[in-house]
């Protein structure tokens, strides 16, 4: 008997149950259980219908991955072939139902896609994810699934790779029936009643009817490759998900069959995947943390204070509101509470008009978040955020404050972005409470949290970090109390590069175009203004940067403090911007870099986008790998989490750290030392990237050696 699949029988149907906990993946065994239970029911004389369901949380949540990275980094892989499981699901002289719930993702709905028919409960999802792994579906998916809702809404889930609820399914035609009550005992209903009826068995590949011509459909195709060229800038897989729909239409189901094998094989063994799956897997691996087990106690959490109703703190009210926490938001000054609660009001709204929210949802919400000057009420709060000025002084006044009322099992959370977490905890009398929630703006919509460890962070505080970012929907990723601990510290020297590129010839606009073009959410000129000039000029002085002589100092970002250019909230930083929020070139900008280069006489010259990435991007890696060998990131792919998810770095190039990788190690640590030559200090190698590369070993070597 497989283990992984068991075959019962209810009366006359059989029952065939998938049990490969956490999520069932098609691993090695998976499919051959499956499809010896099918056997085994069209043997059996007695049954006359099969229903195949999942055990635990889920039907199948697809193929396993583990075995996809296995094949993307081309090692021996069992990646499941499941063509003739499927030929022979759908050629099952029996009807054979799939009872769907939770995720049927990927080559789980593929799976599906072969029986007669599909029920799902009503709060199942599905859909066809592949791209976020950088590749496509692989087992039939792009043949099965238009013939099953239509080419259009095809190309939209396997472009945007979003799995569609239950009842979108059965509108589009996915699903024949959503369970009233329990799934299995409807499943077992709607087989019986369809055997007894002798209603007439199809398969799914002979359903042409909603396939449509080459001729009609061609502008679907070209509307997918805009789609996906909107919604993943730069990845290749929607693209190849489309041609293969593409074949679905042109050819006979056989020949779409081989075209599909043959893109998603291209698919499998491309740098993106690669990098896709990595992150796929890095993101679940950040909750692996030294001293933290299964047994480390979580406290719960309902209850939240916040003190700051700035953008930070709103921002966080409003994730936590999200989660359907209580939360308490103060700030000593009426305006800053009143206008921050505005702007709560009115981020809220948007999400009504865009459809995020019902109004009656945005309500719910709002009363949750109850605005005061004072702190009552924060002694009944189990976690204290303080959100405030990015200043030493203030955040210590504060924390002496919540020292004094907070309870004893209350965590202690300060959002700073950059300063000492162990000074702000020596002011209170319980060190071990005090951690680090650095959240990135906006904090509703950013998924990234930096958890920060300061010496005497006790473990369960640490776990209970962990467990409210994932509360708020959010990553968590721990990080070591350096000055801009993971993110920030790298994203210095990264950004003083750019200002450095742009006093030796190129334009804000130049570099930010590179970067863009690059892969960057944004370039790091309109990150600059987005975050505040101000902002960017009083941490400067804070971490006493550029304090060391002879070490270079960008020129114009203190002009344009002085000027009060801040950014986008002054309408005028290194752009100017309009009522529209929109980033344009300021020709006075321009002129200011070139008059005080002359000045500094530094030497002018041109700039290819290559170089542009070079010298920023490459900042970025040498001082992730020091970070690294400092242990103040306890992996790589740590610090590729953090960037994917709170600095857009592109997830199609796995964050900075697995970027480096694929470019290769020796090729980034050559040009360092190039640059080291040319600029001096700044530019140093760093050691564990110099060993690296001597090795030629990765960053990725170094995570595994370590794990
Ligand atoms: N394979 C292997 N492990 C998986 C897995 C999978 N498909 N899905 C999840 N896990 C592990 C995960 O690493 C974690 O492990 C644990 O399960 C719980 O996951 C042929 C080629 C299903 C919605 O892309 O979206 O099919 O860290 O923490 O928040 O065409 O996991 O505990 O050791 O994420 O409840 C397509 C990916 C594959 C689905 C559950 N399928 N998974 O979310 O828990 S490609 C996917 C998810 C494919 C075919 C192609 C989510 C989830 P650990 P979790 P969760």
């Amino acid at each position: 008997m497989n283990p992984l699949v068991r075959f019962e029988k209810q009366g006359n149907i059989a029952i065939v149950t998938i049990d490969n906990p956490p999520v069932n993946a098609l691993s090695p065994g998976v499919p051959e259980g499956l499809e010896a239970a099918i056997a085994r029911a069209n043997a059996d004389a007695d049954v006359i219908a099969v229903v195949v369901i999942g055990a635990g949380r889920t039907f199948i949540a697809g193929a396993d991955i583990k075995e996809l990275e296995f094949a993307a980094w081309g090692q021996p892989a069992k990646l499941p072939a499941l063509h003739d499981l499927l030929a022979h699901i759908e050629d099952s002289a029996k009807p054979v139902v799939m009872a769907l719930h939770g995720t049927t993702l990927g080559g789980g709905l593929e799976v599906a896609m072969a029986g007669h028919y599909r029920i799902a409960a009503p709060d199942g999802v599905m859909g066809q994810p592949e791209v976020n792994l950088g590749i496509i579906p692989g087992a039939e998916g792009t043949q099965r699934l238009p013939r099953l809702v239509g080419v259009e809404k095809a190309i939209e889930m396997c472009v945007s790779g979003k799995p569609i609820p239950a009842k979108g399914a059965l509108a589009a035609g996915l699903i024949d029936e959503i369970a009233t009550g329990n799934l299995l005992e409807s499943a077992v209903a709607f087989a019986s009643h369809i055997a007894q009826s002798k209603t007439p068995l199809t398969r799914t590949r002979d359903r042409n009817d909603k396939l449509g011509t080459p001729e009609d459909s061609g502008e679907l195709f070209s509307a997918g490759r805009a789609l996906a060229g909107k919604l993943r800038r730069g990845a290749i897989a929607p693209l190849m998900a489309v041609a293969a729909i593409e074949a679905a239409v042109n050819f006979p189901f056989d020949e779409g069959c081989r075209r599909e094998r043959e893109l998603f094989a291209q698919c499998v063994a491309s740098d993106q995947a690669r990098a896709l799956i990595h992150a796929f897997f890095a993101e679940r691996g950040v909750a692996k943390v030294p001293g933290i087990t299964k047994d480390t106690s979580v406290h719960s959490i309902a209850k939240v204070a916040i003190i700051g109703a700035g953008t930070m703190g709103g921002g966080i009210a409003m994730a936590c509101a999200n989660a359907g926490l209580q939360v308490l938001l103060r700030d000593s000054q009426r305006e800053s509470l009143d206008r921050g609660m505005a702007t709560i009001r009115k981020n809220y709204d948007v999400s009504v008009t865009r459809g995020r929210f019902t109004a009656a949802g945005v309500e719910e919400r709002m009363q949750r978040i109850h605005p005061q000057m004072d702190y009552a009420g924060f002694e009944g709060a189990d976690i204290i955020i303080e959100a405030a000025f990015e200043d030493m002084a203030i955040k210590k006044a504060i924390f002496a404050e919540i020292d004094a009322i907070a309870s004893a099992g209350a965590i202690l959370g300060t959002n700073t972005s950059t300063l000492n977490i162990d000074e702000i905890a020596s002011v209170t009398k319980r060190p071990e409470s005090v951690v680090g929630l650095h959240f990135f703006s906006p904090a509703n919509v950013m998924r990234l949290v930096e958890i920060v460890r300061g010496t005497a962070t006790a473990n369960e505080v640490l776990a209970t970090a962990l467990a409210f970012a994932k509360k708020l929907n959010k990553v968590g990723v721990v990080a070591g109390n350096c000055p801009g601990f993971i993110g920030n510290r790298m994203m210095f020297p990264y950004m003083y590069e750019a200002q450095f590129v742009v006093e030796e010839g190129a334009t804000p606009e130049q570099v930010d175009k590179a970067l863009t073009e690059f892969g960057m959410a944004m370039g790091i000129f309109a990150v600059d203004d987005m975050a505040g000039i101000d902002v960017a000029w009083r941490v400067r002085k804070a971490l006493g940067h550029f304090s060391e002589p002879g070490v270079r100092r960008p020129l114009v970002q203190d002009k344009l403090f002085e000027m009060d250019r801040y950014g986008q909230k002054t309408g005028r930083g290194w752009y100017t911007y309009g009522a529209d929020r929109k980033a344009t070139a300021d020709p006075e900008v321009v002129a200011l870099i070139r008059s005080m280069s002359a000045e500094a006489a530094i030497p002018q010259r041109s700039f290819t986008s290559g170089e542009i990435v070079e010298r920023t991007v490459y900042q970025l890696i040498n001082e992730g790998a020091r970070i690294l060998e400092e242990g103040y990131a306890l992996r790589a792919a740590d610090i590729d989490v953090i960037y994917i998810n709170g600095y857009g770095f592109p997830a199609r190039l796995g964050g900075p750290m697995m970027f480096a990788d694929q470019a290769g190690l020796a090729k980034i640590a050559a040009r360092t030392a190039d640059f080291h030559a040319e600029f001096g200090q700044r530019w140093k190698p760093a050691p564990l990237l110099v060993r690296l590369a001597g090795e030629g070993k990765t960053f990725r070597d170094y995570d595994a050696e370590r794990a």
